[in-house]
């Protein structure tokens, strides 16, 4: 099991932690995803087939581009 936490600049609200854990946890592999409004941060926990490309890639795709800046 690998565990990531990502920064988040686009999170803003409980309706984007909505999204994000809602959009995160369809993804096959992926077996938790907390995301945090206040620290605009997400943590996945997550196996193959899931992979952090593919975890940065949806993220992406849903407007919630993971921060290239801020390593938590
Ligand atoms: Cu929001």
């Amino acid at each position: 099991m690998n565990k990531v936490i990502y920064s988040i600049p686009n999170i803003s609200c409980g309706h984007c932690v909505h999204t994000i854990q809602t959009e995160l946890a369809d993804l096959a592999g992926v077996s938790s995803v907390v995301a945090n409004s206040v620290t605009k941060s997400v943590e996945v926990n997550f196996e193959a087939p899931a992979s952090e490309n593919a975890i940065k890639e949806l993220l992406k795709e849903i407007n919630y581009p993971v921060s290239d800046l801020n390593v938590l």
